[in-house]
C-alpha cells in the first residue's frame, strides 16, 4: 500500500518517555503504597474479589541508569477491546519495545478482533518488522478490535485454557471501563483457578469517561477532540462566511459530555449542551429547545442568522422523560430478547413495546418522530448500552426548533431566518494519526504495562500521571483495578463495574465554559484550533487538552 509522506515521517517519530521509564525497567524501581479500598460497596467487592481486592498502588521511581538488568523471557498476549482510539498501536509498540528491552527472547502475541479472538484462540505474533509498520499510526487495524464480552463461566475458563495453551505469562487488555472491568474479573478468576497468568489493563477510550483520582485521562481523547475541534472550527468559519446556516453538530462520547465540553472550550460555539447539566436541572426536551430558540432569536435580532450548536451524543439519556423511557425499554428488551427478536416489522415491535411501557413513557415514545422511535429500539451493545451514536438527536433538535420558529413566524413573533444543517462527528476522530500527546502517552502506557508484568502484578491498570506537565515529568504507576470499582445495576442485576466519570459541574472545565457561554452565544467569538501539528513549537504540538490543563490547575 502506498505510504503518505506524513505516515513516513511519523514512523520516524520517537515517542517521549517519562524519566522513570527510561533506562531502568526492573521491578526494583517500584514503591508500594498502603492497601487500597474500592470507590464504593467495599464489603461486597472485597468478597467478590477475594484474591485481588485491596492491593497497593505501585508507583515507579526514577531509573538508576541506562543499564537494564536482563530478566527471564516472557510470553505476553495483548488485546484491543471496544471502539477505536488513536494511539492503540503505540501501546502495543511500547509494550513490545519494553518487553524486548528486558529480554530480547520475550514474545508478544496479538489476539485478533478483540476479546472474541481470545475465545476463538486467534492470535498473531508481533514481530519487529510488523510493529514498525504501525508505529505512531492511528487505528486498531494492526490486530483489530471487537466488543465481545467475556462473561459466562465457560468463557472465563476458555480464556484461561487459551492463555495456558499458549504458555502466556500475562494478558494485557487495552479497553474502556467495561473492558477493564472484564480484565479485573479475569485477573480474579485466573488466581481463583490457581493460575499465575497475570492480567493488566490499559485505559483507552476517546470518550474520556475512564478517569478518576488515579487516571487523569484515557488515551485517544486528546487526538479525537483535536480532530473534531478542527472540523468544528472550519464549520464555524464557513458559518460566519456564508451567514445563512445554523449547524447542529452531534459529537461522540457516549453518556458523558467530556468531548463536547473540550470541543466547546477549543472552539467557542454559540451553544453547547452538556448532558450532565440537563440532568442536574431536570430539563425536558422542550426546555432544551426553548433555550436554543431564545439564543437563535437573539442572534437573529443582531442580524446574525447563523451559528453553531454542539450536541453531546448521550444527551437523550439525560433528559428525565427520555431516561425513564430508555430505562423501561432496556429492561423490556433485556428480559424479552428472544420474543422481541421474532417481531420482524417495526410496527409489530413498536406495538408490542407500547403496550408494555408505563403511561408516561408510552406517551413520550409515541410523540417522538418515527425515525427516533426506530433508533431507540435498535440492538443494544454487548454491555447492554443503548447505541447512542445511532440516535439522531441533532436531527430531532433541528426538527423541534424549526417547528417552534414556524409557529412563532405564523404569530408574527419571529422575523429572521432559521435554516439548519446537521452533522455527526465521531468515527472521523477515532483513527486519526495520534497527536504527539497521545503517541507519547500510549507508548509510555505500553512500557508501564511491561514493568507491571515484570513486577509480577495482576489485576492492575497501567497509569501515567502528571500529564499536563512535559513528558519528562510524567509519573508511571500501577493502579489496582478494584480500587476504581463499585456496584451498579446492569440488565436488572447488581454488578461490579469500574465507575464511569461524567462531567463534573463543579469542575474547572465546566465552570470555565459556563462563565463564557452567554458571551459566545450572542457574539460571534469563534476560536479556530486548526489541524493537529506534529512538528514545531511544543505549545502547538505537545500541549495537552484544555480539559486536562484546567483539571490540573494550570492557567489556560
Ligand atoms: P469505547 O467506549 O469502546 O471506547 O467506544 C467509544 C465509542 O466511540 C463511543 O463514543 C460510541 O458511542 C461508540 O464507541 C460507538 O460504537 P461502535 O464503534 O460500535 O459504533
Amino acid at each position: 500500500m502506498a505510504t503518505s509522506p506524513l505516515q513516513k515521517a511519523r514512523y520516524e517519530y520517537e515517542p517521549k518517555l517519562p524519566t522513570s521509564l527510561r533506562g531502568q525497567l526492573s521491578s526494583a524501581g517500584i514503591e508500594y503504597g498502603p492497601p487500597t479500598e474500592s470507590v464504593g460497596n467495599q464489603a461486597q467487592l472485597k468478597q467478590l474479589f477475594s484474591h485481588t481486592y485491596g492491593k497497593p498502588v505501585a508507583s515507579f521511581v526514577e531509573g538508576t541508569g541506562d543499564e537494564t538488568p536482563e530478566t527471564r523471557p516472557v510470553n505476553v498476549g495483548v488485546v484491543l477491546s471496544g471502539g477505536q482510539a488513536p494511539g492503540g498501536h503505540n501501546v502495543i509498540a511500547g509494550l513490545f519495545d519494553g518487553l524486548r528491552a528486558l529480554n530480547v527472547k520475550s514474545r508478544l502475541f496479538g489476539f485478533l478482533k478483540g476479546p472474541g479472538g481470545i475465545l476463538a484462540d486467534k492470535a498473531i505474533e508481533i514481530t519487529p518488522d510488523f510493529v514498525d509498520e504501525y508505529r505512531n499510526t492511528g487505528g486498531f487495524d494492526m490486530i483489530g478490535s471487537g466488543r465481545t464480552k467475556i462473561e459466562t463461566p465457560d468463557q472465563f475458563q476458555k480464556a484461561l485454557d487459551v492463555c495456558r495453551a499458549r504458555k502466556l505469562d500475562a494478558l494485557v487488555v487495552i479497553g474502556g471501563d467495561d473492558s477493564n472491568t472484564n480484565a479485573a474479573l479475569l485477573a480474579e478468576y485466573f488466581l481463583e483457578q490457581k493460575s499465575d497468568v497475570q492480567v493488566l489493563g490499559v485505559p483507552k477510550t476517546i470518550d474520556g469517561d475512564l478517569k478518576n483520582e488515579s487516571i487523569e485521562v484515557s488515551f485517544g481523547f486528546d487526538t479525537a477532540t483535536r480532530t473534531y475541534a478542527e472540523l468544528i472550527g472550519n464549520i464555524e468559519r464557513d458559518a460566519a462566511s456564508a451567514q445563512k446556516y445554523w449547524h447542529f453538530i452531534k459529537l461522540m462520547g457516549r453518556s458523558a459530555s467530556h468531548i463536547a465540553l473540550e470541543c466547546a472550550l477549543q472552539t467557542q460555539p454559540n451553544v453547547c449542551i452538556i448532558s450532565e447539566e440537563v440532568a442536574e436541572r431536570r430539563q425536558t426536551l422542550e426546555t432544551i429547545v426553548e433555550d436554543i430558540v431564545a439564543r437563535v432569536k437573539r442572534r437573529s435580532e443582531n442580524g446574525e442568522d447563523f451559528g453553531v450548536v454542539l450536541v453531546p451524543e448521550g444527551l437523550i439519556e439525560f433528559v428525565p422523560e427520555m431516561k425513564q423511557l430508555i430505562g423501561e425499554l432496556n429492561t423490556l428488551l433485556a428480559t424479552n430478547s428472544s420474543h422481541f427478536a421474532t417481531l420482524n416489522s417495526y410496527e409489530a415491535q413498536s406495538e408490542w413495546v407500547n403496550k408494555r411501557l408505563s403511561r408516561d413513557s408510552s406517551y413520550v415514545f409515541s410523540s417522538l418522530p418515527y425515525e427516533i422511535q426506530r433508533q431507540l429500539l435498535m440492538d443494544r451493545d454487548p454491555h447492554g448500552n443503548v447505541q447512542v451514536s445511532r440516535i439522531e438527536t441533532e436531527k430531532l433538535l433541528v426538527e423541534m426548533v424549526s417547528d417552534r420558529f414556524a409557529e412563532m413566524k405564523s404569530r408574527g413573533e419571529f422575523e429572521g431566518k432559521f435554516s439548519a444543517l446537521t452533522h455527526f462527528f465521531g468515527y472521523e476522530g477515532r483513527c486519526a494519526f495520534p497527536s504527539n500527546f497521545d503517541a507519547d502517552y500510549c507508548y509510555s502506557l505500553g512500557f508501564t504495562a511491561c514493568v507491571l508484568i515484570n513486577a509480577g502484578l495482576t489485576g492492575y491498570l497501567a497509569a501515567v500521571r502528571n500529564l499536563a506537565r512535559p513528558a519528562d515529568e510524567w509519573q508511571a504507576a500501577g493502579i489496582p483495578l478494584t480500587m476504581m470499582m463499585n456496584m451498579e445495576e446492569r440488565h436488572g442485576a447488581m454488578k461490579p463495574v469500574i465507575r464511569k466519570a461524567l462531567v463534573e459541574l463543579s469542575g474547572e472545565p465546566f465552570r470555565r465554559f459556563a462563565a463564557h457561554r452567554d458571551e459566545w452565544a450572542l457574539r460571534t467569538a469563534y476560536r479556530y484550533p486548526g489541524a493537529i501539528q506534529y512538528a514545531g513549537p511544543p505549545e502547538i504540538c505537545d500541549a495537552p487538552s484544555i480539559t486536562l490543563r484546567l483539571e490540573s490547575g494550570m492557567e489556560v
